[in-house]
């Protein structure tokens, strides 16, 4: 493949090879691979920072195979990239076939707000069905992780901490962490090979300190046997999680790692 003028004398200069076009996948051909996606075109997508909300966007921009997405009647610093073949949007309707609830742009409410009547005010087009490359199954699959189901899960927001969470929505086979007693904005998607949950009782079993519900009265004595009594609640069963089978670190084991805020040290 030809390179750029400034690609040929800039590694020249440092000595230093391309990574090989072989290790790419063609998806990540930018900006030569389009995508089908166009300006202005509608469609549901989850909110990366808020994750238990499916909301109407809009396409703001389109670069190779990517494009960057806008909350309808929202301020533009909101707006965020996603990859053409991303799990997280949906067409136009996707919501309200699966019963999820959808967010509405600003100054319309949900239990009023109608797709068909917005596209005709606004004058815009949907983004074609055929476009959307992940197929999601309607059919429930059974994979343990219920609405309700009881599970610790890692705060991604405050990672020291395992808390006490319940499913709260499902999707394909992705479901909705949620904490107990606090607000959704810490709700995250995960799949039962996320490193992030496990089932009830993995804290007392492996020594870590359980993060109780928020609104829980008797923080010091919280049990999960009395929780779920009280709570009249499921648990996730430990067999649901495919977690990776165990791995040789050890507490104490000395290593090399990236810190993530700082990655060059
Ligand atoms: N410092 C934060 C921690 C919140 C942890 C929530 N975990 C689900 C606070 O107290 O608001």
């Amino acid at each position: 493949k030809t390179k750029s003028l400034f690609w040929s004398k800039y590694l020249d200069e440092e000595k230093a090879v391309a990574a090989p076009v072989k290790l790419f996948r063609e998806n990540q051909g930018f900006p030569t691979n389009k995508n089908g996606f166009r300006l202005g075109m509608r469609l549901e997508a989850i909110d990366p920072q808020h994750q238990s909300l499916f909301c109407v966007v809009s396409v703001s921009e389109v670069r190779g195979y990517r494009f960057r997405l806008h909350f309808d009647g929202y301020s533009e610093c909101y707006d965020f990239w996603v990859n053409a073949d991303s799990p997280d949007v949906f067409p136009v309707g996707f919501c309200e076939k699966n019963g999820h609830n959808l967010s509405p742009p600003k100054g319309y409410v949900s239990e009023t707000f109608n797709w068909s009547c917005y596209m005709k005010s606004i004058k815009a087009s949907s983004a074609p069905r055929h476009l959307f490359s992940v197929k999601h199954n309607t059919s429930v699959i059974p994979h343990g992780f219920r609405i309700g189901s009881k599970l610790e899960a890692v705060d991604k927001k405050n990672t020291a901490l395992t808390c006490v969470a319940t499913v709260a929505n499902v999707l394909d086979n992705r479901f909705l962490i949620h904490f107990d007693g606090w607000e959704d904005c810490y709700d995250y998607w995960a799949d039962a090979s996320s490193p992030y949950v496990h089932p009830v009782g993995w804290c007392q079993e492996n020594s870590r300190v359980l993060s109780p519900p928020n609104d829980c009265d008797d923080i010091e004595n919280f049990t999960w046997e009395k929780y779920l009594k009280q709570s009249n609640s499921i648990t996730a069963p430990a067999r649901a999680f495919k977690q990776h089978s165990p791995h040789g670190f050890r507490i104490g084991m000395k290593l090399e790692a990236v810190d993530p805020r700082n990655p060059v040290l």
